[in-house]
């Protein structure tokens, strides 16, 4: 019987992944392919809904096409040849097939266009109370190239949706030059985390997590704003509105493996929190990497860490240029549950600029000791 149920799962697995669609960019969704010649006023404005390939627009959306623009006070560099801007009021959506019931992340770029902060709401329709995406803010403050990468992450309730993202703007300011660029979305689903021989944490390596496009090398800020369901790394949790940078190893030193995260805020009710079974009375050992990014992150880090009540405090001081110390706390389980916590104590922001940066964790590792 448990044979012919762990053979029926592996064949439900199968055919969740046969039937999921992507994990990578939606069908256009770098907007390289362009509308036809006469879709476009002025040479930028699309003047058709569905003049932009496998999407609908709505509003005043511009088609760019230039690899560099001068936008007001901003040189920025497209990604590829073309990105859309959205006018505040307007948004671009497409419809995804899903699976019922899998963890999906959506990442996108974006940068603004002037010298304020843009409302991006993305959204997902139908959606549920459960599965409400949010809104996120394009500052153009934590990336030097002016874009910066979002990711949100949701279960499918449906198995169809459209995704839809939309530029609220910014209260009644509105220059009609003013918008946000948009590029590079991309959905993945996110495999459910397995829990190790090696580690009683899920996804302490942060392997698994949301899509991360090649062409961007400022990593992508996970966005809170939801449940905690919905954060896309999956096992962990995130306490409190603030970001997580997950980066990859094409850009950024990494301790282990492709991936691991960079703690943006600090203060000790903002962590990376994951819930662990324990046994009381047992002795546990927790070991993790802190190090930096190689992102001209300078200057002195510390990194507190908590099993329960008992923390270490972890300090680390920051070249900018990669690597990394391995930190531990032995504890001793007063409780069946035993919540681990990483936070940063302080920022620190980048030279030249007013990028937020921190420290980078990965490779947490939980094991009786
Ligand atoms: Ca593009
Ligand atoms: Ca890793």
């Amino acid at each position: 019987m448990d044979k012919f149920k762990v053979l029926l799962v592996l064949f439900l697995s199968t055919c969740h992944a046969a039937l999921s669609i992507t994990d990578g960019l939606l069908p256009n969704g770098d907007f390289e392919e362009s509308p036809k010649a006469g879709h476009l006023l002025n040479g930028t404005v699309v003047i058709f809904d569905t003049a932009i390939p496998d999407w609908t627009i709505s509003g005043i959306v511009e088609y760019i096409s230039s690899p560099q623009k001068q936008f007001n006070d901003k040189l920025i560099e497209l990604q590829g040849a073309h990105s859309i801007k959205l006018i505040t009021g307007s948004s671009i959506k497409q419809k995804v097939e899903l699976t019922k019931g899998l963890l999906y992340s959506i990442t996108l770029s974006a940068a603004h266009t002037c010298g304020r902060e843009d409302r991006v709401k993305l959204s997902l329709d139908p959606s549920s109370d459960e599965n409400e995406l949010d809104m996120f803010f394009v500052s153009g403050d934590t990336s030097g190239d002016g874009w910066e990468s979002f990711a949100q992450g949701f279960r499918a309730n449906h198995t169809e949706g459209e995704i839809e993202i939309s530029n609220f703007g910014k209260s009644d300011d509105d220059d009609p030059d003013c918008g946000v660029l948009i590029d590079s979305v991309a959905l993945k689903v996110i495999n459910p985390p397995k829990r190790t021989r090696g580690n009683l944490l899920k996804n302490g390596n942060f392997e698994e997590g949301p899509y991360i496009s090649p062409n961007t090398s400022w990593g992508v800020d996970i966005t809170p704003l939801g449940f905690d369901a919905h954060i896309p790394i999956p096992g962990w949790l995130i306490e409190n509105i603030n970001n997580v940078k997950y980066i990859d190893s094409d850009h950024f030193a990494i301790p282990e493996g492709k991936r691991a995260v960079e703690l943006l805020a600090f203060g000790s009710n903002i962590a990376l929190k994951q819930v662990v079974i324990t046994e009381i009375g047992k002795d546990y050992e927790l070991t993790f990497d802190v190090g930096d990014g190689k992102d001209a992150c300078k200057g002195s880090m510390v990194v507190e860490v908590f099993a329960g009540k008992d923390s270490v405090q972890v300090p680390y001081q920051s070249e900018g240029k990669g690597g990394f110390i391995r930190g531990k706390l032995r504890f001793k389980a007063v409780s069946t549950r035993t919540n681990i916590r990483i936070t940063s104590k302080q920022n620190l922001t980048k030279k030249d600029d007013r990028t937020i940066c921190g420290p980078v964790i990965d490779d947490v590792k939980l094991l009786p000791s």
